[in-house]
């Protein structure tokens, strides 16, 4: 982005934390770092109910996991990730445009949000999980923001499809990728600018939307404000908030955050659509997301009654669909069937619960195990890889039935 563009933005969030006023949850997976345990908190970002704040600049946030016991996240305990501390305030961002081209385009066009308003709506509901989603818990420790469970949500996006928009342009077969930029930028000129691209062929899926709603209400600020691509099935490193330039393109993008981060070794984790023009012998782009479920309840520690309890959580995939979920109570021993809650579609969360019936007192482990329609199962142990994605071992949640 412009430098020029960024005046009147600097500062213009106030990350302020209010601990007192957030002490009501202060749950955190006893399976993190120390280091991570003890530097999170909870607290508030403007516009939002308490998150777990790993950093302040960038703002790095996560939603406690209670919030999952519901297959959608509402809009204030979404999370919020962001690479680069210069993010747009929302005067700057009243102002906004998106810029369509590049050499793969017949044509340029400038949008504005009424131009996305007057295309056809589509409506999906999908899971933005952040690829490092769980990386604190890797085995061996890793660098990078030490995530829990709650880097992810699962929200009803709407908005014109991305192909629409493209179509205003005129995509020509020399098209490769689509090079995909935002309004937010470095504090300092030597960091690399956030910019992403897609192969051609997910740009041009039909579930690939510029959201402009969330939830049925307009995108929060520091969810994309006014308008973010979805990109169901995939981790949302690819999911440009505050997107403001969209250029399809013949050549493959060159960018930090394509070559240098957010990569996997080469074939560890199944693709559909492979990222070929970014691929390379012995690593991939991270793309589609793994199948996983979460335990939301019971949590770890908690004292539960003999007449029993209820498993809740939530399962998802990259889009194949959820075929059942499977709860142990000895840590993985043995599995029983969980019911599914309401299908929202094949890249949602699927809610499922499980009741225990009568217990006899003393410890238990409590897992969730996820099938999805393409036969998929989570891992038994972790596929490590040095950035710590896609881990999908199935929780060991320790709690006592009194
Ligand atoms: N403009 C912009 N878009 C971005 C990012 C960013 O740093 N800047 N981070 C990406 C990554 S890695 C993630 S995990 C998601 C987080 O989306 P959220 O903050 O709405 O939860 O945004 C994606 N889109
Ligand atoms: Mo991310």
């Amino acid at each position: 982005m412009k430098r020029r563009e960024l005046l009147g933005s600097i500062g213009a969030i106030a990350l302020a934390g209010n601990p007192a006023a957030d002490a009501d949850e202060t749950w955190l997976s006893p399976l993190l770092p120390d280091g991570t345990r003890a530097e999170a908190r909870f607290s508030r970002l403007p516009g939002k109910k308490p998150l777990i704040r790993l950093t302040d600049r960038p703002p790095n946030f996560e939603t406690p996991i209670q919030a999952f016991r519901a297959a959608i996240t509402p809009n204030e305990q979404f999370f919020v990730r962001y690479h680069l501390a210069n993010i747009p305030g929302m005067d700057v961002l009243k102002g906004w445009q998106l810029k369509v081209g590049g050499d793969a385009a017949e044509r340029q066009a400038t949008l504005s949000l009424a131009d996305l308003d007057a295309l056809p709506q589509v409506e999906v509901t999908a899971v933005c999980q952040c690829s490092g989603n769980r990386r604190g818990l890797s085995v061996p420790h890793v660098p990078g923001v030490q995530w829990g469970y709650g880097a992810m949500g699962c929200a009803t996006w709407r908005g014109p499809r991305l192909s629409a928009v493209l179509a205003r342009v005129g995509v020509t077969p020399s098209a490769l990728e689509v090079w995909l930029d935002g309004l937010d930028g470095p504090v300092l000129p030597q960091t690399p600018d956030f910019r992403k691209s897609l192969p051609i062929s997910k740009a041009m899926a039909n579930e690939v939307i510029i959201a402009t709603a969330m939830n049925g209400t307009q995108l929060p600020h520091l969810n994309g404000f006014p308008a973010r691509l979805v990109v169901p099935g995939w981790t949302a490193t690819y999911w440009m908030k505050h997107i403001t330039s969209i250029e399809v393109s013949s050549k493959p993008l060159d960018s930090y955050w394509i070559h240098k981060s957010y990569r996997v070794p080469a074939g560890m984790f199944a693709v559909d659509m492979p990222f070929v023009t970014q691929n390379d012998d012995k690593t991939w782009p991270i793309t589609e997301i793994v199948v996983n479920s979460l335990v939301a309840d019971p949590i770890e520690g908690t004292l539960l009654p003999a007449a029993g309890f209820n498993v809740q959580g939530v399962a998802w995939d990259r889009g194949h669909g959820i075929k059942h979920v499977e709860v142990s109570l000895d840590g993985g021993k043995s599995w029983q069937q969980a019911a599914l809650g309401a299908d929202l579609g094949p890249f949602a969360f699927r809610a499922f619960s499980f009741a225990t019936g009568n217990l006899p007192p003393g410890p238990l482990v409590v897992s969730s195990r996820a099938t999805s329609n393409a036969g998929e199962t989570q891992a038994e142990t972790l596929k490590f890889n040095p950035a710590g994605y896609n881990n999908n071992v199935p929780q060991q949640i320790a709690v006592t039935v009194a």
